[in-house]
């Protein structure tokens, strides 16, 4: 289709400009001069037509299928997740501002999980790679703003379930008021977040 495109395109600029040309539109032109271009027989303004009615047709068909996934390419040590470039920093550990700069030497900063499903697809690629840390501090925090719970960008953490983990208590995370303003996602919650204290030391995971 794109072959037959380009001959048509290479045709009407030559038309166009008017100039001595080659036409390759089929086999019926060969050569055409300035003066056979204004003479240019009805045959050859119907093959045109022709042709422009084919080709729409096939530019509807085209633009009718279906795109294909296109791979998210990020860059290294970025992996892409779940449309998202990631990297968990399994054998890095740090308080929360500390592993958040750690993310910002790589040019990213803590995660946002803010989807349930991104979430999901971040625990089964943890589940299937040898990590072994027990906590990763995320971008959500209260710092500043108690119980006003934060991402990085400024917008706000969705609180209660499917995101919040409780150790199996009635009372479902975020707790301990001021003492508790950051968040991590425990191996022994099953990666539910809990809030912590930010000096605590855990690993990270960052995005761009
Ligand atoms: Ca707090
Ligand atoms: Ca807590």
């Amino acid at each position: 289709m794109w072959a037959r495109g380009f001959k048509l395109l290479v045709f009407l600029v030559l038309y166009l400009q008017g100039q001595p040309k080659h036409c390759i539109l089929g086999e019926k032109i060969a050569v055409q001069t300035n003066d056979q271009i204004e003479n240019t027989p009805d045959v050859t303004v119907d093959l045109l037509r022709q042709e422009v009615q084919e080709l729409s047709y096939l530019i509807t068909v085209f633009l009718a299928q279906p795109r294909p996934q296109t791979t998210k390419v990020c860059r290294t040590p970025y992996v892409a997740m779940s449309g998202r470039c990631i990297v968990v920093l399994d054998k890095i550990t740090g308080s929360w501002a500390n592993m958040r700069k750690q993310c910002n030497n790589l040019g990213g900063d803590l995660l946002k999980v803010d989807d349930a499903n991104f979430m999901a697809d971040l625990i089964q690629y943890i589940n299937a790679h040898p990590f072994n840390a027990g906590r990763y501090w995320i971008g959500a925090s209260d710092l500043g703003h108690e119980g006003n719970w934060r991402w990085p960008d400024g917008s706000l953490v969705r609180l209660g379930t499917p995101f919040w983990g409780d150790y199996g208590e009635h009372l479902q995370q975020p707790d301990d008021g001021i003492h508790e303003n950051c968040v991590n996602m425990p191996r022994d919650d099953r990666f539910f977040f809990h809030n912590g204290p930010c000096n605590e030391v855990n690993s990270g995971i960052c995005e761009y």
